[in-house]
């Protein structure tokens, strides 16, 4: 590998810069949105706010790195196999922007504020930028590949939780026309008496935030798309937590399957998703 010339910094500018305006004018049209449009099934929203914010991120990013590839959520058709084709299609690029506008949109259109925007740079197929902005809150974090993680300036850490009996997990459920529900069940009849308590945000990528700043001690979630979780994965990564799929493999932009943990209870967490096989879950 050749080491990567523009400075990072710039990078991480441009990024801070979308998440930031795109936050912000996302926030201003809460509570506006006319046109409720559904992709995959009943339950799977598009609003004209999400589309309206990716087309702004994509042209500020295409303003300062007109050769640089974006892989985002509005510019790829439904379903799975799209998904798997438009990823596939971007990561022989040596700089690939992966984003997702509002990644949350069924909380945004409730108006239940946790929602966010998630950016993530890859160079040669691996994340080396993750920038995911909270409107709600303004909270902003960041994570440069060995250069930390942080939200708003302050140094982010995961939380010191040993074993899962102490943990505060997070899930969620992508509900589209491929919707496991019988592995999701399992998955849940197994860890929910296992943990000190389980929660269900609604945000994939604000999840990962939280477990990178130590108020989650774990999630996991499974059908996610590379969009909702590359940010996140190198933010708890730079905060000292550890990424797999739900068997253990090491994060990489593939991964639909995401278990993002402290670290401590990892495989501990793997083991209990292992068990769940043959009461529905499948890995
Ligand atoms: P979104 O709001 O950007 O669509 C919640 O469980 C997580 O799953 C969110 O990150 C959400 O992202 C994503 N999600 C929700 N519905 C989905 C669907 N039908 N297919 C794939 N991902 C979905
Ligand atoms: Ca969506
Ligand atoms: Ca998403
Ligand atoms: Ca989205």
């Amino acid at each position: 590998k050749t080491p990567y010339v523009v400075t990072s910094k710039s990078f991480a500018a441009v990024a801070i810069n979308c998440a930031a305006k795109a936050g912000e004018w996302i926030k201003s049209k809460q509570g506006t949105v006319k046109q409720l449009n559904t992709k995959t099934s009943a339950q799977d929203l598009v609003t004209e706010v999400d589309k309206g914010a990716e087309m702004m991120i994509r042209k500020l990013i295409l303003t300062h790195f007109p050769d640089h590839a974006i892989l985002g959520e509005e510019g790829v058709g439904p379903g799975a196999e799209a998904s798997a084709e438009a990823l596939s299609a971007v990561r022989e690029e040596e700089y690939v922007w992966i984003i997702d506008p509002v990644d949350g949109t069924t909380n945004y259109v409730h108006g239940f504020p946790f929602y966010s925007v998630s950016i993530a740079l890859a160079y040669q197929d691996e994340v080396i930028l993750g920038v995911i902005y909270d409107p709600s809150r303004d909270e902003l974090f960041i994570a440069e590949k060995g250069k930390g993680a942080y939200v708003h300036g302050n140094p982010t850490r995961v939380s010191g939780e040993l074993t899962l009996t102490e943990s505060l997990l997070a899930t969620g459920f992508p509900i589209d026309a491929e919707f496991n529900l019988p592995q999701n069940m399992a998955g849940l009849q197994a860890l929910l008496p296992k943990v000190r308590n389980l929660r269900a945000g609604g945000s994939a990528a604000l999840h990962m935030a939280y477990v990178a700043a130590g108020r989650l001690s774990g999630y996991w979630e499974i059908g996610l798309n590379a969009w909702d979780v590359a940010a996140g994965a190198l933010l708890v990564e730079e905060s000292g937590g550890r990424v797999t799929d739900t068997v253990g493999k090491p994060y990489d932009l593939g991964v639909r399957n995401i278990v993002a943990t402290n670290g401590a209870f990892h495989q501990e967490l793997l083991d209990t998703l292992a068990e769940a096989q043959g009461t529905g879950y499948r890995s």
